[in-house]
């Protein structure tokens, strides 16, 4: 079974004026769509099927070599901005809720030190990458990033929050401005999602 582009589940515009219709636009109808399309041909012809993309980055060691790259580069592209669409929401945002919240008062100290540690993951990964707020295999909340398209449900976390570093994200609203990108997109974080998420990395 073929993986498919997920609707956005809002319009393209509701997340002016922090990310602009065109940026959404780009980033999901054409950015997103080659993902899924590349990682539909490269699964193709490694002669696998998955309709699992966690499971599928949990397993890439189970790839033929030759499409292991492609695979978890567009299996990775795939996974993170279906977490990433859902991760935002239209309108000013007000803050974490629920035992999500606790923890972040716990981990951090509060949530301007966690946005603060976030932003910083996300200003340093040098050229293209992700900032992630997540829950490891072991159980600790914490703050990471990663290069291209990888992800820490390869290493067995479970992703609470992230946001994506690409140029292809911001650049036509922020130019070389990654800085003022990572910290309006705060405005946008569901809250609601991250906790829900949380639970389930909870229940792990
Ligand atoms: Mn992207």
């Amino acid at each position: 079974m073929a993986f498919t582009l997920p609707e956005l589940g809002y319009a393209h515009n509701a997340l002016e004026p922090v990310i602009s219709e065109q940026t959404m636009t780009f980033h999901h109808d054409k950015h997103h769509q080659a993902y899924v399309n590349n990682l539909n041909k490269a699964l193709e012809e490694a002669g696998v099927d998955y309709d699992d993309a966690e499971k599928l980055l949990q397993e890439l060691d189970k790839i033929p070599e030759a499409k292991r790259a492609a695979v978890r580069n567009n299996g990775g592209g795939h996974h993170n901005h279906s977490l990433f669409w859902e991760t935002l929401k239209p309108g000013d945002q007000k803050a974490p809720v629920g035992d999500l919240a606790k923890a972040i008062e716990k981990n951090f100290g509060s949530v301007e030190k966690l946005q603060e540690e976030f932003n910083k993951a996300g200003a340093g990964r040098f050229g293209s990458g992700w900032a992630y707020l997540i829950v490891d295999k072991n159980g600790e909340l914490k703050v990471t990033s990663t290069a291209n398209q990888d992800s820490p449900v390869s290493e067995g976390a479970t992703v609470i929050l992230l946001n994506d570093v690409w140029e292809h994200a911001y650049y036509l609203d922020y130019q070389n401005r990654r800085p003022d990108y990572l910290k309006e997109w705060w405005k946008l974080v569901n809250w609601e999602v991250a906790e829900a998420r949380y639970q389930k990395a909870l229940k792990k």
